[in-house]
């Protein structure tokens, strides 16, 4: 089984810790995104591209934002925040083209924003505000638009993906489709059947695995025999397990093997070895205070900005604003009112 619980960040490829993870001995601001290419370790972190490091902190403050309206009574239903996983969407951002399908879960702000870069149709969404992305139907979980698609039902969206990678496979050949799935989703029926298909009729899946330990309240370790590898072998599915929070260094490692899935038809199985930093949903965090602690030790927000502070912080506020100001325009806009058909 995958142990997420061992990765220590600020540890180099030879195993050295830095004295507090916040060190990084190795860090280098060559963003040249060859380097440090190797995902299956946390090795030092590459500085961010503007674009990116602009991308991840808008996923990350509109995520605490939701959290903050909720906590004030101001949004309706549920919701289930990235926080923490934001750089596995940012990472495969550019590796994945307007032709392919993205189906994204119940956890998938980070997946849309990646996509859209649209807070503010997201936020309309889930307050039932005008300019909702699907008039505020679908709320925080049920987003359609072109060629995305989430669910909140665990394992619903792998069976869809492969039937729509068939349609792609004959109208437009070169594309792929990309479903994002949780650890604890791997005891859903639904995924083997779709696995198995996809890799008999040589469907351009690939299947990115957020794996952050736990599914809602059940450590992977109660809930999964074996591992993720060995169930993507079991069907012939090519693998690749990934522990870099680095998101140069994941997509210079993924782009081949994206490639591949297009180019050779070859299904992929993606392991993002993650954390989840906040609650389940809401205020439902059942982990104790250590587990809590490392994940807290993993988080992505924490580790670029003791890497890169100046460059850290000169976009952090200016992001965090921006969120600030979406939210008070979607907050005073009139209710959402249902056009006959998303976006
Ligand atoms: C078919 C189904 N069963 C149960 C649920 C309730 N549920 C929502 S999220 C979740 C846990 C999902 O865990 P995982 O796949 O690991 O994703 P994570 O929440 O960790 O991102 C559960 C049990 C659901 N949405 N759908």
């Amino acid at each position: 089984m995958t142990d997420v619980s061992v990765e220590t960040p600020g540890t180099n490829t030879n195993g050295d810790a830095s004295a507090d993870g916040n060190e990084n001995p190795d860090a280098t601001t060559d963003a040249n995104p060859d380097a440090n290419a190797d995902v299956t370790a946390i090795g030092p972190l590459t500085e961010l591209a503007d674009d990116d490091l602009e991308l991840l902190l808008l996923i990350r403050h509109f995520e605490r934002k939701l959290l903050d309206l909720f906590g004030q009574g101001e949004l309706n239903g549920t919701t289930h925040t990235c926080l923490g996983q934001e750089y596995v969407p940012v990472s495969l951002r550019p590796l994945l083209e307007d032709r392919d399908f993205v189906f994204s879960n119940h956890r998938g702000h980070g997946h849309y924003l990646s996509r859209f870069r649209d807070p503010a149709g997201l936020l309309a969404e889930i307050m039932g505000r005008e300019g909702a992305v699907c008039s505020g139907v679908g709320g925080s979980q049920h987003i359609l638009r072109d060629r995305y698609l989430s669910t909140g039902v665990q394992g619903q969206s792998l069976p869809v993906a492969v039937g729509a990678g068939l349609h792609q496979l004959r109208t437009d050949p070169g594309s792929l489709v990309c479903a994002f799935i949780g650890d604890g989703t791997w005891g859903e029926g639904a995924v083997y059947e779709a696995l198995n298909m996809a890799q008999l009729w040589r469907v351009p899946l690939l299947v990115a695995v957020e794996h952050n330990g736990i599914a809602q309240s059940t450590p992977a370790e109660a809930n999964m025999a074996g591992t993720i590898e060995g169930r993507a072998a079991a069907f012939g599915i090519r693998y690749q397990r990934v522990a870099s929070l680095d998101v140069n260094a994941v997509r210079a490692g993924l782009a081949p093997l994206v490639r591949e899935v297009r180019e050779q038809r070859s299904p992929l199985v993606v392991e993002f070895v993650t954390h989840r930093i906040g609650p389940h949903s809401k205020g439902d965090d059942t982990r104790t205070r250590e587990q809590l602690a490392h994940a807290r030790e993993h988080d992505w927000y924490r580790l670029y900005g003791a890497a890169f502070p100046e460059h850290f912080e000169s976009w952090d506020g200016k992001v965090r604003a921006e969120v600030d100001e979406i939210a008070r325009d979607v907050a005073g806009r009139p209710p959402a009112v249902w056009s006959g058909s998303c976006a």
